[in-house]
């Protein structure tokens, strides 16, 4: 009942997180570096219902034993709910995007709704070990009243689900229309994927395109009153409501994003047609002084995101990106609004939900990640991917197709060959190229003779450099090596 309370409480008031996400979050901070390496990729994904469903069964656990607890002494379910208040509210207060003093009134009144609904029960629980036709009459009185106080647990938990999900992130969100960019990109051109089934399409659908972050739950973050500030060392800092950035003029870029805990081979990559105002503009705007170094994003949520200033004196295009796909940002693609830097991996430069901009230098600042073990520098690496066929699949003999994907986001794919077993490498087809800062479709005919085979696939880039094909794993900054399936052909 407790819980369900504090979900409650926490869907109406816009800076009281949900217990639940509050101590799941402290969670994820608290877990040792191993476990939270892996977290970096599950975390975003599936992972984190597992977490919610996980911390709830505990609690549940925990006020069953309270439970039992409070039948030698009245004393202890005070003691038991005030402790779970304070867990809360120092929970509430390690996170910065948290108002911990409202929080801490949500967690007293959660707790005292805990101990009125346990005294209920209690007064009704039919001594121990005793039996009897009046006493079976107590058991039913005492788990009807059991059951209709989990039932208004659930229901105060669902109702704050709802208030939270439809919250004002998602109402603005369906209000807001994209302003047309100042030079539309020309409609983008049919992919391979139109001939080629199974390989990635030239685009990601938005519903297919991975999500990472730290955030449990995903941040509802209302436009009216969000801000974009730009700070540090610049000679003119300001800040913009959302309504002053969107009248900014915007252009559309099509960049590929990339994690950096992506395997060889892994799907944490997608690209987009992403819609912004230049990084730049503002920048300039502000007057960023010569000696900042670090351009450091700032999330709502707490994140930052850090890379260097000197990574952007190539003049690539970076975005603090409003629209993907030709829509509003998704929520949980950092609605309302985002970094996105063309050649580097998502933790040091696409903050999402952004809240900041802040010129430092690289060595007065570390980043989220940084502290944890991932490189202050991470630009991305050339990779390939197969597509198609997929790994271990049974082909039959004769002509197959293998397709994929490859990138070197900023310096563009001049080169795709594909080796099977160890035979010479072959030069695949390049499909269409959006943009030097997209991945680049591929295909090749392969005459496949019955066996087992392994097909490898490397990729050049722009300036015709070979991908690194030694096997390196993602930490610190990013997988080497050269993607290889094993298939079968009957
Ligand atoms: N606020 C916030 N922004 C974030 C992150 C995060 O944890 N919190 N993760 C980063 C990482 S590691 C990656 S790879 C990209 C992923 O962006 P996507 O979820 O839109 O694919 O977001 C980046 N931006
Ligand atoms: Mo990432």
């Amino acid at each position: 009942m407790a819980l369900g309370v504090g979900e409650l409480l926490a869907g109406l008031l816009p800076s009281v997180p949900s217990p639940v996400t509050a101590v799941g979050d402290v969670v994820i901070d608290l877990a040792p570096r191993s476990v939270r390496e892996g977290g970096i990729e599950t975390f975003g994904t599936s992972d984190k219902p597992a977490l919610v469903i996980g911390t709830v069964l505990v609690v549940l656990l925990l006020g069953a034993v309270v439970g039992i607890a409070s039948r030698r002494s009245r004393m202890r379910p005070p003691i038991a709910f005030g402790g779970f208040a304070v867990l809360g509210v120092v929970a509430a207060a390690t996170d910065p995007a948290t108002s911990w003093p409202l929080a801490a009134v949500v967690a007293l009144v959660a707790a005292v709704c805990g101990v009125l609904s346990l005294r209920r029960l209690l007064r009704a629980a039919p001594a121990a070990g005793t039996s009897g036709p009046l006493v079976d009459l107590d058991r039913r009185r005492f788990l009807a009243l059991a059951a209709g106080a989990g039932a208004r647990a659930v229901a105060a938990g669902s109702i704050s689900r709802v208030v939270a999900s439809g919250g004002r992130a998602a109402a603005a969100r369906a209000r807001i229309a994209l302003a047309r960019p100042r030079a539309p990109l020309p409609p983008p051109p049919v992919g391979l994927e139109a001939a080629t089934p199974g390989i990635s399409p030239l685009l990601t659908p938005i519903k297919g395109f991975y999500r990472i972050d730290t955030a449990l739950a995903v941040p509802d973050v209302d436009p009216e009153r969000w801000r974009l500030r730009i700070t540090g060392m610049v000679d003119r800092p300001f800040s913009l409501s959302y309504a002053e950035l969107a009248a900014l003029p915007q252009v559309e870029a099509d960049i590929t994003l990339c994690c950096v805990s992506n395997e060889v081979g892994g799907k944490l990559v997608g690209t987009a047609r992403w819609q912004g105002v230049p990084l730049q503009d503002l920048l300039d705007r502000a007057g960023v002084q010569p000696g900042a170094s670090q351009l450091v994003g700032r999330s709502v949520d707490g994140f930052t995101a850090g890379f260097p200033t000197a990574a952007l004196a190539d003049g690539r295009r970076a975005l603090v990106a409003l629209g993907m796909g030709g829509e509003p940002l998704p929520l949980r693609h950092g609605f309302p609004a985002r970094l996105v830097v063309p050649g580097l991996y998502g933790y040091v430069s696409a903050t999402k939900w952004l809240s900041e901009l802040e010129l430092s230098t690289l060595d007065g600042f570390d980043a989220y990640w940084v502290p944890r073990g991932w490189a202050k520098e991470a630009p991305i690496k050339t990779s390939a991917r197969i597509d198609v066929p997929r790994a271990r699949q049974q082909v039959p003999a004769g002509r197959q197709v293998v397709a994929g994907v490859a990138w070197a986001p900023t310096r563009g794919i001049s080169r795709v060959e594909v080796q099977v077993d160890d035979g010479p490498w072959l030069p695949a087809d390049l499909g269409p190229e959006l943009a030097a800062d997209t991945w680049r479709q591929w295909t090749l005919a392969w005459d496949a003779t019955p066996g087992e085979h392994v097909l490898r696939v490397r990729a050049s880039d722009g300036a015709g450099e070979v991908q690194d094909a030694v096997d390196r794993p993602a930490p610190p900054n990013g997988a080497t090596g050269l993607h290889r399936i094993s298939v079968g052909v009957a």
